[in-house]
């Protein structure tokens, strides 16, 4: 059997997703009390609100046994055949439906590693994807992208029905996944989310261009669109 990183990479490269499951499960109890002291809802919020922490890296040095982790080296190794670094990092607190979106569409790869604190199904907000959809030489830019956004105006579908691949979590799964993709979720109640983008060293200008808009995006869009 090839070794995880590899079947990681491929997965990523081909669908532009993948689960690993149980990676981090050794560290999950740390991580869910570092979320719990970190994460707070301001005083007065609406249980439907959102909250997202930025750079969360900075407060939460738990979450370095994540991303300072052999497999985590060993993945973006082998995706980016290069150095890469983490550009992002944020903790989201998630209350329903996150619409269909990508994270941007960049000529540039990059990677979001997700970890689900809460048990996600697809009734519960599991995360879903359009498998192949981050790929730019397949036919999806442009007009069928554009349908899935506005799949009620113009297929008639609510989002959850958009046929896609649900990605079930529970706590110790990490989910990765190209940020061009496709992706939403869907009936979800509260969940708690730690997260980490990881981009190849930038060598072309565009490469450079791209990482500083990427980087720029996350902290103007705010965190997830939500549905
Ligand atoms: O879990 C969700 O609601 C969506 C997460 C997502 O879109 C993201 O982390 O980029």
């Amino acid at each position: 059997m090839p070794a995880l990183e590899d079947r990681v990479a491929q997965q990523l490269r081909v669908f532009g997703f993948a689960r690993i499951e149980q990676a981090a499960a050794e560290v999950i109890d740390d991580l869910t009390r570092a979320f719990d002291r970190v994460v707070r809802p301001p005083a007065g919020a609406a249980p439907d609100e959102r909250v997202t922490t930025f750079d969360v890296l900075a407060e939460m040095s738990e979450l370095r046994l994540v991303t300072e982790s052999e497999w985590v080296r060993a993945v973006c190794q082998t995706f980016f055949e290069r150095k890469s670094q983490i550009v992002t990092s944020d903790a989201n607190l998630l209350v329903g439906d996150s619409y269909w979106h990508s994270d941007g569409f960049y000529q540039t790869p990059f990677l979001r590693f997700v970890l689900y604190l809460d048990t996600t199904e697809g009734e519960t907000g599991a995360l879903r994807f359009i498998p192949g959809s981050h790929r730019a030489d397949n036919g999806w830019l442009g007009d069928p992208t554009r349908h899935v956004i506005r799949h009620k105006k113009d297929l008639g579908l609510d989002g959850g029905d958009v046929p896609g691949v649900v990605v079930e979590s529970r706590p110790g799964d990490v989910i990765v996944f190209d940020t061009n993709v496709l992706h939403s979720a869907w009936h979800g109640g509260v969940r708690r989310q730690l997260a980490f983008n990881c981009v190849g060293e930038p060598v072309t200008e565009t490469e450079r261009r791209d990482t500083s808009r990427y980087f720029l995006n996350r902290y103007v869009s705010g965190s997830v669109p939500i549905g």
